[in-house]
């Protein structure tokens, strides 16, 4: 068995609201490994998936929260340690509001890790075209608002995500493993 170097170990802290989608997104992208592997504790739940990049395998720790998503509360054993984030805000019409605090959660981030990457998913983008306002360019969390947002607050890259159909969960999650992998060969 192959023993992986710490470079290639990373910890992912999958931030935002409640009900967004955290957890339904990293059972879609780590797909059988999710129950064997996903260990709830004190208000966090991690979850451990290899994934190859360049033909090396990296491990990450994925954690995200366990239904107690407040501000600040478990900072410092949550964000402790975390080689990149991901932040999940909700498209789905009635959870718009979800959006409004991503600025909030990116605060904190910063505050606990500096000038980790972050990458933004709105998710539940399967129920966007639902609700034909949520594409209309006035609107908050239409595309452009939210890509020059995310360019603004130097987040990686914005993906429209749906846990659901599993539409870019997997790009989205590749994305950011790639940009950590860079960084701990360069
Ligand atoms: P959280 O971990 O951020 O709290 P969950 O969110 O992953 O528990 O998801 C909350 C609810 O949203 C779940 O529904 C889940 O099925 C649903 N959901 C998650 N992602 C998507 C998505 O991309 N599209 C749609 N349509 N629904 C999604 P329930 O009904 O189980 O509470
Ligand atoms: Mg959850």
């Amino acid at each position: 068995m192959n023993h992986l170097s710490d470079a290639f170990k990373f910890k992912i802290t999958v931030c935002g609201d409640g009900a967004v989608g955290k957890t339904s997104l990293i059972k879609r992208y780590t797909s059988d490994t999710f129950e064997k592997d996903y260990i709830s504790t004190l208000g966090m739940h991690f979850s451990k998936y290899e994934e190859d990049v360049a033909g090396e395998k990296v491990e990450l720790l994925l954690w995200d929260l366990a239904g107690q998503e407040s501000f600040g509360s478990l900072r410092d054993r949550f964000y402790a340690g975390s080689s990149g984030a991901i932040i999940v805000f909700s498209l789905a019409p009635e959870e718009l509001e979800t959006y409004n605090h991503v600025g909030k959660w990116l605060s904190d981030l910063r505050e606990a890790c500096g000038n980790i990457p972050i990458i933004l998913f709105g998710n539940k983008a399967d129920l966007v075209d639902q609700n034909a306002l949520a594409t209309s360019p006035d609107y908050t969390t239409s595309d452009v608002h939210v890509l020059k947002f995310a360019q603004d607050n130097k987040f990686i890259k914005y993906y429209k995500t749906s846990a659901l159909s599993g539409q870019d969960v997997e790009e989205a999650f590749q994305t950011l493993v790639i940009k950590l992998y860079q960084r701990a060969t360069i």
